[in-house]
């Protein structure tokens, strides 16, 4: 066996450990080199903005996680889950908080400042998501 046959058949052998191990390795280049994205994201924080009034809740994700509207826009929650779910300004906090939201409930609320608005879900915090209000 050449030594380049054995160092092609490690390569092989990493990447299928990198297949196996899946999430543990999202970071890793070699993972955004097999898939391009990372699986889970980091609640939309580096998504591009969607200019939208209506956010869903679609399996424990606000879709689109980052949306931008303009001043005096009412933005509408909609959870779309089995799950109850919140939205629940976090920074500033204090500024919305839908209270637990059974499946198809909505939620709304007018935006009368510019600002960018970051809230979660407080039943499950991972769950996040931006509102940017544009004057
Ligand atoms: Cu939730």
């Amino acid at each position: 066996m050449t030594r380049t046959r054995r160092e092609l058949l490690r390569t092989f052998g990493l990447t299928l450990g990198g297949l196996a191990l899946g999430g543990s390795l999202s970071g890793c280049a070699l993972w955004e080199s097999l898939y391009g994205k990372k699986p889970q994201d980091d609640g939309g924080a580096e998504e591009p903005p969607v200019a939208t009034q209506t956010v869903e809740i679609v399996d424990f994700e606000f879709v689109p996680a980052v949306i931008r509207v303009t001043v005096g826009t009412t933005v509408t929650w909609i959870n779309r889950d089995r799950a109850a779910h919140t939205a629940t300004s976090t920074n500033p906090s204090g500024v919305f908080d839908s209270g637990s939201l059974a499946q198809d409930e909505r939620f709304e609320f007018e935006f009368t400042a510019p600002g960018t608005y970051e809230y979660f879900c407080s039943i499950h915090p991972w769950m996040t998501g931006k509102v940017i209000v544009e004057a």
